[in-house]
């Protein structure tokens, strides 16, 4: 396991289009590259990372939406010198190779959304409210599945960073150029 570095724009390499993952490259790189990509997003922390943010053009992404587990019993934890509890959380990673979303709904849903790419800046974005997704596993069987909620929008965004396109891009130019231009200052403080 490995914890990889994230690009963050304005790298180019967030521009690419990532190829499909090749029948004869569902073999134990491809789960070792997953299992780096899920440290990763834990570490960050995040819901989501497509492969391209750590710099890998393949179509494969990695998504867990962490849902409190409500049955479980929460997490006595120390640090910087205090006890406290907080929620336990039940791991669920996903993984999607090759996704392909069919019948967007023509309904949207608004969400906040961020991205690790784009650190410390948020902005609502429109995305259609439920889809389907047909995508192969790790080992290369085929899945479809329904979405809706946080994992519908989460699997869209996922997708887009596969066409090299940031939620940034669905802003007004005026909004983006306000957001980059935050995170440019946010980064000279720093
Ligand atoms: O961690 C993330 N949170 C998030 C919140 C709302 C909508 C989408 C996301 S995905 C993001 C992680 C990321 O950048 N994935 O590409
Ligand atoms: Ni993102």
């Amino acid at each position: 396991m490995a914890i990889l570095e994230i690009l963050e724009v304005p790298d180019p390499r967030l521009k690419t289009i990532s190829v499909p993952v090749e029948a004869d490259e569902f073999n134990d790189d491809l789960k070792q590259l997953a299992d780096d990509m899920l440290e990763t997003m834990y570490d960050a922390p995040g819901i989501g990372l497509a492969a391209i943010q750590v710099g890998v053009p393949k179509r494969l992404l990695v998504i867990d939406l962490q849902p409190e587990d409500p049955d479980a019993e929460p997490v006595e934890c120390e640090h910087d010198g205090h006890k406290h509890t907080h929620p336990a959380t039940k791991f669920e990673p996903r993984v999607f190779v090759n996704p392909v979303i069919v019948d967007p709904a023509e309904e949207f849903a608004t969400l906040n959304e961020g991205c690790l790419s784009v650190p410390e800046i948020y902005a609502d974005v429109d995305r259609p409210a439920t889809c389907t997704v047909k995508y192969q596993d790790l080992d290369g069987n085929h899945h479809e599945e329904a979405l809706e909620g946080m994992m519908a929008t989460c699997l869209q965004h996922e997708m887009d960073h596969l066409e090299g396109i940031l939620f940034i891009d669905h802003l007004s130019n005026l909004k983006r150029k306000m957001a980059l231009k935050k995170l440019k200052k946010i980064r000279a403080a720093a």
